[in-house]
This record gives C-alpha cells, sequence and structure tokens, in this order.
C-alpha cells in the first residue's frame, strides 16, 4: 500500500513540528510548502536527516511550488502571519486572509480530495474563508482548535490535581478567542466532572474559576513569554491528533472548528464543537445540551466570530 502523504502549507515554526512529529509517528511522506524559499527544503531535509536516528521512514521534501502537493491526503494549513505581544488573533485578519485565498487556490487545484486542518489564526473565520476560497466540501475542511484549548484545560487541571493528564477530560467549545468557553460540567477527573470536583473539595470553586481563565488566556500566555511568535509545539500535536483520526479513521471525538448545517441553531459558520473525526472527515457534529449560562456564553464567542466573518466579507467581496 502506498504512504499517505502530507502537505504542509507553512513551514514556519508549527509547518517544522508538525513535520517532525509526522515523520516521528510514521503518518506518510511529508511535503512542506512556503513563500520563503529556503525554510521548507532546510527544514525538510534537517528532519530527513534524523529518521535514521529516530528510526522513521518517511519522504521529506521542500518546496515554493503548490503543484509538490499534488494528490495529498491531509494538508495542515499554517501559512501566514502569528501574534507578537500586544496584538490580538483578530489583528491578523487582513493579512491572514490574502493568504487563505492563495492557499484555497492551490489546495483546490492540486489536493481537492484532501482532508484539510487549518491553523491559521483567527482560527474560525479563516477556516470558514478557506472552505470557501478552496470549494472544497464542507466536511473535508476544519480547523484546529479545541483540541489545544482542551489540552491546556487539562493540563492546568492534572498540575494541580497532582494527577496524570491522561485521566482528566475537557471541553472547550466557541471560538478560539478571548470568549472560548470551557465547559466545566463536561470535562472530568476519572470520570468525575469538575463541578463535582469542586463539590467534593478536592479543587476550590476559586481555584477552578481561576484555571478556567488561565485556559482562556493560554495563547497570550505563551505569546508573552516567547515574545517573537506564538505557541508551536502544543498547537502541531494537536493537528497532527486530528490528522492521525482522519488518515486511520480512528473516529476520535475531538473538539474543532467544523462548519455548522443547523446544529446549535446556526448555519454557514464554523466554530468549535464536538465531532467526530473518520475517514469521511468531520463525520459528524455532536449537539450537547446546553444550560442557560453556557448557552449565553457560547453565543458571546458565535457572536464574536460572526463580527470577524462581517469584516471578512468587506475585505472580500466574494465572501460576502
Ligand atoms: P510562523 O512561524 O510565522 O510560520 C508561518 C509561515 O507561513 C512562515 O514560514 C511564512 O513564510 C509562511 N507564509 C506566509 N505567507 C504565506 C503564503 N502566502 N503562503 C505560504 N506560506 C506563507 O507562524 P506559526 O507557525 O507560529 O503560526 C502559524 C499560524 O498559526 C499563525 O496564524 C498563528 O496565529 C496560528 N496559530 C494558531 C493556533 C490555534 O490554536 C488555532 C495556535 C498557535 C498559532
Amino acid at each position: 500500500m502506498a504512504r499517505k502523504k502530507i502537505a504542509l502549507i507553512g513551514s514556519g515554526q508549527i509547518g517544522g513540528t508538525l513535520a517532525h512529529l509526522a515523520g516521528l509517528k510514521e503518518l506518510g511522506d511529508i511535503v512542506m510548502f512556503d513563500i520563503a524559499d529556503g525554510i521548507p527544503q532546510g527544514k525538510a531535509l534537517d528532519i530527513a536527516e534524523s529518521s535514521p536516528v529516530d528510526g522513521f521512514d518517511a519522504k521529506l521534501s521542500g518546496t515554493t511550488g503548490y503543484e509538490a502537493i499534488e494528490g495529498a491526503d491531509v494538508c495542515i494549513v499554517t501559512a501566514g502571519v502569528p501574534r507578537k505581544p500586544g496584538m490580538s488573533r483578530d489583528d491578523l485578519l487582513g493579512i491572514n486572509l490574502k493568504v487563505m485565498q492563495q492557499v484555497g487556490a492551490g489546495i483546490a487545484k492540486y489536493a481537492p480530495n484532501a482532508f484539510v486542518i487549518c491553523i491559521t489564526n483567527p482560527l474560525d473565520a479563516m477556516v470558514w474563508a478557506l472552505q470557501k476560497f478552496s470549494g472544497l466540501p464542507r466536511n473535508k475542511v476544519c480547523g484546529m482548535a479545541g483540541v489545544l484549548d482542551s489540552a491546556r484545560f487539562r493540563y492546568f487541571i492534572a498540575e494541580e490535581l497532582d494527577v496524570s493528564v491522561e485521566d482528566v477530560t475537557a471541553f472547550v467549545l466557541g471560538g478560539h478567542g478571548d470568549t472560548m468557553v470551557p465547559l466545566t460540567r463536561y470535562s472530568s477527573v476519572g470520570g468525575i466532572s469538575l463541578d463535582d470536583v469542586v463539590s467534593m473539595g478536592w479543587m476550590s470553586q476559586e481555584k477552578l474559576d481561576q484555571i478556567v481563565q488561565r485556559t482562556r488566556d493560554g495563547g497570550a500566555e505563551i505569546v508573552g513569554l516567547l515574545k517573537t511568535g506564538s505557541a508551536f509545539y502544543a498547537p502541531a500535536a494537536s493537528a497532527i491528533m486530528m490528522a492521525e483520526s482522519y488518515l486511520k479513521d480512528k473516529k476520535r471525538v475531538l473538539p474543532c472548528a467544523a462548519a455548522l448545517k443547523g446544529e446549535y441553531g446556526l448555519d454557514d459558520m464554523y466554530v468549535g464543537v464536538p465531532t467526530i473525526i473518520g475517514e469521511n472527515g468531520v463525520e459528524k457534529v455532536i449537539e450537547i445540551d446546553l444550560d442557560i449560562a453556557e448557552r449565553e456564553e457560547f453565543d458571546k464567542s458565535v457572536n464574536s466570530v460572526k463580527g470577524l466573518m462581517e469584516a471578512c466579507k468587506g475585505i472580500d467581496a466574494s465572501l460576502a
């Protein structure tokens, strides 16, 4: 059986880490694309040279021409610019929207059957635009954010309770921004919901509230520390999990920015919801019950994503 082909559109911090992880996990052959000539070629060769040491077989190549992504099974998109300290994700919209237009055309021409995972910010608006620019089926284009936001939430909870990260599940809903909605009711430690963890006296409500806020600010915390860019290890690991679920038809239940067609009372937009990812891409959007307070927070988050979509329409009339 031929190896799968993974195209990484954008070979910066996240793109390089994606290539390394995809190699280590033997997900397939890897093509790194970027407009900065030399970067994708150099990173691909460097990672390829690590393969005898780590013992993985994958062909890695770097390119500045879209034709090299031809026939890709998965495209992971990080092309664009990241945040600098003091910037919000939304400040990136104008530049990255133009990048999505180019990327969408490249994927439509050379990899129309791929499963596309967008990471470029502001995530929910960019993945929505990328789907429109590429014209690929909506179930084959999704955005990575929920796996990362949930991973941050899980890590903070596990660290606080001094338990294994493996035994903490967490759930973050809504847009990938300051209004994201970490859902404590649907998050658990060894099956015990976080609300029960508080009522049992294992963690104080105040601490949980702090962790929820730290999760919301998780991206900014890293940007503040790095100063020259944004997080890349955890975002790459998260996207690789989604790609693996697709390539191996694992049907993992993962939060991701998915196209909604009536679910949660929303249409023609992308926002973070629980999904099942398998061989058909986003195979199902799971609709969970939200109480009044959760719904209010979700609606606030949805409205902020809608605002970004309107801004995109203002810049590019073809999206209207
Ligand atoms: P960076 O290291 O700057 O890499 C971006 C790469 O894109 C650079 O190598 C650029 O040369 C390249 N590029 C720019 N324009 C184009 C183009 N038109 N075509 C192809 N390549 C292009 O950034 P990064 O890897 O740290 O981050 C990439 C994106 O991911 C940014 O928009 C971040 O804001 C975003 N991001 C999202 C999350 C989410 O959870 C959604 C987390 C972290 C970062």
